[in-house]
């Protein structure tokens, strides 16, 4: 870790920064992971680091849509493992669903370290990419998946997405709850729920959320009544007013 004091005025921001590159150090996050991270950044400069209303909308509707589901499941790449990993593996744990390693940029060994990296942190429900399963609709190495997994879920949990594979799995039928800073993105405007927030910040809020609906009785209501199109475009308003303003 670098030597950031705490009363720097973008100390968390920085931190983050530290986990990232430990995680690429490690050996489980990309290189390329360090640009994603930087964009963001900056799209999280943009919408003021703070969970929003258009994204606590999101939260609601993507935690009934996870209670809701007949076998969800929760895709895992490089940087998801090294900001929340133990965030996920609390997600899984409430929503009893497993987790699945998929990462976009092939590299030796990646998976496995993602994988051993989880169970480092309790995860006991880690499943692999296999051949068996495969996804339609795209060429990238995101294709191989568990036949038990992404390949058979009804609703796939996938923060951190690149586009390709959040379309091709709305392709095949499924329902796409992303987390994603950028309402711009392919991944943002095909999935079924884009949370626009930071996912070291919305994963706490969606576990939150899960299991005070569990307590509650889940409702469809508020899926019924949810936009995702909505919800980009209040994003996009509230970036832009602060750009104005
Ligand atoms: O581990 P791999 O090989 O699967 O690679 C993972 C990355 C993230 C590198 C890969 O999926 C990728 O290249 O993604 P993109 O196309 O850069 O898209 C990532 C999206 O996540 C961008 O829209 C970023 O703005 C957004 N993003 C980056 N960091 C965060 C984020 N969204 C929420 N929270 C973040 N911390």
């Amino acid at each position: 870790m670098s030597d950031v004091p705490k009363s720097h005025p973008r100390y968390l921001s920085l931190t983050l920064r530290d986990t990232i590159v430990a995680g690429v150090e490690k050996g489980i996050t990309s290189i390329h992971g360090l640009i994603a991270h930087g964009r963001g950044e900056a799209y999280d400069y943009l919408i003021g680091e703070k969970t929003q209303p258009f994204a606590k909308t999101a939260i609601r509707a993507a935690a009934v849509m996870l209670c809701l589901a007949e076998h969800p499941i929760i895709s895992v790449n490089g940087n998801v493992a090294a900001l929340v990993p133990q965030d996920i593996i609390e997600l899984g744990q409430i929503l009893k669903a497993p987790l699945e390693v998929n990462i976009f940029h092939t590299e030796s060994g990646r998976e496995q370290k993602i994988q051993q990296h989880l169970q480092n942190h309790g995860a006991s429900d880690v499943l692999m990419p296999t051949t068996e399963g495969q996804l339609s609709y795209i060429d990238s190495n995101r294709k191989f998946v568990h036949p038990e997994g992404i390949f058979k879920a009804d609703v796939v949990f996938v923060p951190l997405e690149d586009g390709d594979r959040c379309e091709a799995l709305r392709k095949m039928g499924k329902d796409v709850v992303t987390v994603d800073l950028n309402p711009m993105s392919r991944t943002a405007k095909h999935a079924s729920v884009t949370i626009i927030d930071n996912v070291v910040r919305a994963l706490p809020l969606l576990c939150h959320e899960i299991k005070t609906l569990s307590e509650n009785a889940t409702t469809q209501k508020t899926l019924a009544h949810y936009s995702n199109e909505a919800v980009l475009k209040e994003a996009l308003q509230h970036i832009s007013r602060g750009a104005n303003g």
